[in-house]
């Protein structure tokens, strides 16, 4: 009996012990990285590169933004939407998008080529995962605000994001 009993309680602490870890930890966690958002610029080569890693936004095409008028959210010009119809979709927590910038002009470079991966590394190592690549401008902004990325799946720990603009790259450490 006494060998059942120890049982229990050690099986009712296993389960209990992430939902009270979750609670303490995402309030202060969210606050220190002000509401969940990452900015960090770094220069490669001839670019300034800002990475930017918010919460998931809104997508519209100009078409959509038109017919709908919404208040918040931002502009495909091109490329890929993750927000159509599929599976996954509540999956996509956050917007992980980088800013191009010639770093002599600090204008947005014209055309670049960018490609973006990202690999969480802790709590657990996973492969790297290809953004799918959309340029944005956020609602009622001009073309400087011009930049790249997508909404993305990345739960809270910890992360490598690699970036290729051209000939020149960054990797980025972030902590979501
Ligand atoms: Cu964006």
């Amino acid at each position: 009996m006494l060998k059942t009993y120890g049982a229990a309680v050690f099986a009712a602490a296993l389960i209990a012990r992430p939902s009270v870890a979750g609670a303490a930890g995402t309030p202060a966690h969210t606050a220190a990285m002000g509401m969940g958002t990452v900015t960090i610029p770094v220069t490669a080569g001839v670019y300034r590169l800002t990475l930017m890693i918010g919460p998931r936004e809104a997508m519209y095409t100009q078409a959509q933004a038109r017919r709908s008028h919404p208040t918040t959210g931002e502009i495909m010009l091109r490329g890929t939407m993750m927000g159509g119809m599929g599976m996954g979709m509540d999956m996509l927590n956050h917007h992980l998008e980088v800013h191009v910038l010639d770093r002599r002009t600090m204008r947005p470079a014209s055309n670049p080529v960018v490609s973006i991966t990202y690999q969480a590394t802790s709590p657990m190592m996973m492969r790297p995962v290809q953004v799918p690549i959309a340029v944005m401008v956020g609602l009622n902004m001009d073309m400087s605000d011009i930049h790249y990325g997508n909404n993305v799946s990345m739960p809270g720990g910890a992360y490598r994001v690699s970036v290729h603009v051209n000939q020149a790259s960054a990797t980025y450490t972030v902590r979501l």
